[in-house]
């Protein structure tokens, strides 16, 4: 038996999840519908015990039926009307002192009214819960998501009543051994309802989903599909390009399912002119309007090609960790903050690490021009040979490939960061690259990989690479491996005819501490890293791109040494006050020699 038909197999057996989620709604913020951000009041509950009784049994009577003592003699341990509350979106640790290291489960209640509308449908849709969340409306369960990074929706239109309703999730952080990511990262588990949640309204019949790209490798060939969802699925739809003149009939079958391609004369989205296009798709009931760019991204053998041409990707890594505030990124201001950074160094690409970040995020990409390589938290020792640990790791991916597939910005998919070489670890990501091959050829494959290195020589040798249309290596040469003034001396060998990309390299300072260059921690000592990279990456033949590690500090509880760190990760070229370091201007400078 394959190896995934044996996952597919056991994880039907076993697990307690469906295989797969509810289909996203693309483009949330496009739809009707009504925000339901702002004020929730919450629950902490470290022990569970709104959810598990004292034999740490699921409780029928948990603190979902949000129940309320009717007479002065009831026993009623918890009360959400006079709890206190948390912002949503936003993670709970940087809004409450008490929650700084909190990792359990808190209660959200949200209090809405809702009048429906006669023939139209109702859905609940969360940006993101991290890391498990429960769902319940008006005391019913709705169902659950696991994934701490990625969106998940419920239809509640026979759920929902006529005026007061309430809504209550359970959100559990948690790290766990068999969790995408595992026990073990470097960054901060943020928990909580970290990104935006709505109620989205819908005609009856209604376009749920939609793919609209340049085919592969062509400039003018529009090719995509179309989903409707609802009672009247055969319908003659209009995709409409208004900007390109383009007006193209397309008719779906009886899964209200039609796949299109048509010729068209478009402005290609780059860089240099990051053109989008408004498109229109309208079926009879339902219309959808999205910003949409067209590129192609290609390859040809270790030359990355946009739009044809070849293109070195200069880039920065990024986390989802606020500037200037503390906590997990979910603003508009926040996401702008962090590209106008990216755009300043003179980036052209960045790396959202180590996890699909918020959508606006990508929108944001999209508008700015920056191209974007988007990950999943397939990180370091994640359980391979765990079947329930791929489903899960797969619907995570799913749901990126499903929420961002129409942004141009988006070039390169990366199935995992810095995982250790072994026949499980490689089974389990040619599955994920298979997916992502299937459900979008038009994008590449890359993965940050380690080196092996040999006296002077640095091979680029995991035979993950085979399978990957870019390789991504990390390498911290300078800080973790060798001595910044051994930089000079060593040489790298690529097995593989294919682009290279530095997915990392870095070195830690402290803002405003000065000394020698060989002193640890200082801002010479990091710009001295930065100067040794820039030199030697500039030798390797296969180069297309580099992302050092990182854009900002950002918090870490790896990180405890005190005055220098402080749980703060010190590798950041913009510390967590927006100060700029030596290095950011180091690296600006040699982004800007590039463009001469
Ligand atoms: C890495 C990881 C990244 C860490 C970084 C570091 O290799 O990919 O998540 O934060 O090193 O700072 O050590």
């Amino acid at each position: 038996m394959s190896f995934i038909i044996s996952i597919i197999l056991i994880t039907i057996l076993s697990s307690n999840l469906p295989a797969q989620n509810e289909p996203l709604i693309q483009n949330p913020d496009g739809r009707h519908g009504l925000s339901l951000d702002g004020a929730w009041q919450i629950i902490i509950d470290p022990y569970d015990n709104g959810y598990y009784d004292y034999r740490y049994q699921p409780r029928g009577d948990g603190y979902f039926l949000n129940q309320k003592s009717r007479s002065e003699s009831d026993l009623i341990e918890y009360d959400f009307d006079r709890s206190e509350t948390l912002n949503v979106p936003g993670d709970w640790n940087s809004q409450q002192v008490k929650l700084f290291l909190y990792e359990g489960t808190i209660w959200y209640k949200k209090d809405f009214q809702y009048h429906q509308q006669p023939g139209h449908r109702l859905f609940l849709y969360f940006g993101a819960a991290n890391y498990a969340a429960q769902v319940y409306l008006n005391s019913q369960k709705i169902g659950e998501h696991i994934g701490g990074f990625t969106p998940f929706n419920f239809e509640i239109t026979d759920r929902i009543m006529d005026g007061n309703n309430f809504l209550i999730v359970r959100v559990n952080d948690q790290r766990r051994r068999e969790g995408v990511p595992t026990l073990n990262t470097d960054w901060w588990n943020y928990g909580g309802l970290t990104r935006s949640v709505r109620l989205i309204e819908t005609p009856q019949t209604f376009i749920r989903d939609y793919f609209i790209q340049l085919k592969k490798n062509s400039r003018d060939t529009i090719q995509g599909w179309i989903q409707l969802d609802g009672n009247s699925l055969k319908q003659s739809l209009k995709v409409n390009i208004p900007a390109a003149g383009i007006s193209q009939k397309v008719v779906t079958n009886e899964q209200g399912y039609a796949e299109f391609t048509f010729k068209g004369k478009l402005e290609l989205w780059s860089p240099e002119n990051p053109k989008l296009y408004d498109v229109e798709i309208a079926a009879k009931s339902d219309t959808v309007l999205d910003r949409i760019g067209f590129r192609t991204i290609s390859c040809d053998g270790a030359k990355l090609l946009l739009n044809g041409s070849p293109i070195f990707l200069r880039g920065v890594s990024i986390h989802e960790q606020t500037p200037l505030r503390e906590g997990r990124a979910c603003t508009a201001a926040d996401d702008r903050r962090l590209l106008t950074w990216a755009k300043e160094l003179g980036c052209n690409f960045v790396r959202l690490a180590h996890y699909p970040h918020n959508e606006p995020m990508l929108r944001l990409a999209d508008e700015m021009g920056l191209m974007v390589w988007s990950e999943i938290p397939v990180y370091w020792t994640i359980l391979f040979d765990n079947p329930e640990v791929y489903q899960n790791a797969s619907r995570q991916l799913s749901e990126m490939l499903s929420r961002d597939k129409n942004r141009a910005a988006i070039i390169i998919w990366s199935v995992g960061n810095e995982t250790p070489r072994g026949d499980a670890r490689l089974e389990f990501l040619k599955g994920l690259i298979g997916q992502i091959r299937e459900y979008d050829p038009t994008r590449l494959i890359s993965a940050a990989t380690e080196l092996n290195y040999s006296d002077n020589t640095i091979m680029i040798n995991d035979p993950l690479s085979n399978y990957l249309d870019v390789i991504g290596a990390n390498e911290y040469l300078g800080w973790y491996v060798r001595k910044p003034e051994e930089i000079p001396l060593l040489a790298w060998k690529n097995t593989y005819a294919k682009p290279l990309i530095i997915s990392e390299f870095g070195a830690g300072a402290k803002f405003g501490y000065h000394g020698k260059p060989i002193t640890r921690w200082t801002e010479e000592y990091q710009n001295r890293v930065y100067e040794l990279q820039i030199e030697m990456l500039q030798k390797i033949p296969c180069l297309a791109g580099i992302t050092p590690w990182i854009l900002t500090d950002f918090r870490s509880p790896r990180r405890p040494l005190p005055e220098i760190q402080d749980f703060w990760n010190r590798k950041g070229l913009i510390s967590e006050k927006g100060e700029k370091k030596m290095a950011f201007y180091t690296l600006q400078k040699f982004y800007q020699q590039l463009q001469q």
